[in-house]
Parts: C-alpha cells; structure tokens; sequence
C-alpha cells in the first residue's frame, strides 16, 4: 500500500469526511497539520495555489476537493467501496452535502462566534467575499435551524426501517456528506443541539458515524511532507 499523506486540521468538516472515510478502510494514514487560515507556505507548493482543506498527497500526485479524494481513495484500497449504489448514492451525498452544509456552518458558528479570533474572521471574510458577522448569523439561526429540521428529518426518515447507514448496513459517501455537516453541528453547539435533538434515528446514526473512527493515523511533518513529493515521480 502505497503512503497517504492528509493535508487537514482539527476542526475542518470537509477534512473529517475524510477522516472518516479512511476509519471505513481501515487505512494507516500520515497527518500534516496545516494552518486553517493564509498564509500556508508548505501546502501551496504542493496545490500550486489551491487553499482549501483537506487535501491528499500520494507521493508526488495531490488530490484537491473531498469527491476526487473519496474516489482516489477507494481506488487505493476497493473493499469496502465507498459507493457501491452509484447514481443512487451519488445522488444522495450530493444533495446532502449541498443542502445542509451551509446551514450546518451557520449553526456551528453562529454557537462559538463570540470565541473566534480576528484573524480567522478577517481570514474568511476574504475568503468568501462576504462579511463574517456574528451577529448576523445569530440573526439568521432561526431561518437556519428551520433549513436544517426539515433535511435531518428526512435523514431520519431514511432510517426508520432500522438500517445502520443510509443505504443499508455499510458507511458510504452519502453518510460521509451528511455526518461531516452533522459533526460540525455536534462540535461547535453540542451532541443534541436544536435541531439533531428531536431526530434519535440520527442522532443514534451520528453516533455509529463517529464509532467508526479515523483508521490509524501517524503525525508527519510538513516540511517532511514537502521532500516526500520532491522525491517521488508522478505517477
Ligand atoms: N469542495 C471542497 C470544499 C472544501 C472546503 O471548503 N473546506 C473548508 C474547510 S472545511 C476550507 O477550505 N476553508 C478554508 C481553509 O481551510 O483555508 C471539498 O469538497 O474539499
């Protein structure tokens, strides 16, 4: 097997559906710690300018954007496939991801925003081109947690017949969209908070989420990271 090498830092949702996604693999896996605000110095050598978080390094070939790094990374390791209802469970984590992911940032954030520093609030600003007010986004929670209510109930729904994942008994891409905006919910407001409270199928599938675990991680460090891909040939 060849060496994986993730890009990531703590809090990042998009960086925890990966982690996860490495758990259902059973994969050992090395960690580079980057910074969650620019400048990241030792990842844009590699990305050639590309900022976002996660990213995959095999070698000397970087993978950006969490849904080529699932495929590569099922390509790596096929048992068990992350997608084995393709068009179905492409479908679903699309829709997933693209529905509750905002909202699920607004929630989170909106609990913790009195917590965050300035520089990663200035950070995000030019980052989105918008404005990171707090204020508006505690003014925007009701209008949020009514967004969220509606799609987590129907993720609860999905798991009424007693399913463990969303498309039977194996994790796949559409548990990893939907529980890395669930996560970050969890994180940043509580395990119950409004609205996950009221749905126990998916507050008990959160749990099976997280029971999965990252597989085995290692620590590496950036610069290690660096002259790995200077050594390596692109495949
Ligand atoms: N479409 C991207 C989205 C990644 C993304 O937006 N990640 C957030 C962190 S969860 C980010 O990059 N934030 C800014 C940063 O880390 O510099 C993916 O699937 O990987």
């Amino acid at each position: 097997m060849v060496d994986i090498i993730l890009h990531h830092y703590e809090t990042s949702p998009y960086a925890e559906k990966i982690r996860v996604a490495f758990g259902i693999k059973g994969l050992a896996w090395s960690s580079v710690e980057i910074p969650r605000i620019m400048p990241k110095p030792d990842l844009m050598p590699l990305t050639g300018g590309y900022r976002k978080t996660p990213v995959l390094q095999i070698g000397a070939d970087i993978f950006c954007d969490t849904q080529r790094i699932l495929r590569e990374i099922d390509a790596l390791d096929p048992e068990p496939p992350l997608n084995p209802h393709p068009g179905v469970g492409d479908a679903l984590a699309w829709w997933a991801e693209k529905a509750m992911f905002t909202p699920s940032v607004i929630v989170g954030f909106a609990h913790i925003a009195d917590q965050l520093p300035e520089d990663f609030k200035q950070d995000r600003a030019k980052f989105s081109g918008r404005n990171f007010d707090p204020a508006a986004m505690k003014a925007a929670l009701p209008y949020q947690l009514d967004q969220l209510r509606a799609h987590f109930g129907w993720l609860d729904r999905a798991l009424a017949d007693g399913r463990k994942f969303l498309l039977g008994e194996q994790a796949g891409t559409p548990d990893l969209a939907a529980y890395h905006c669930v996560w970050f919910v969890q994180r940043n407001a509580g395990k119950s908070a409004a609205p996950l409270g009221e749905f126990s199928r998916l507050l008990a599938w959160a749990e099976r989420m997280a029971a999965i675990g990252h597989g085995r991680r290692s620590e590496l460090s950036s610069r290690r990271a660096l002259e790995i891909a200077k050594a390596a040939t692109p495949a």
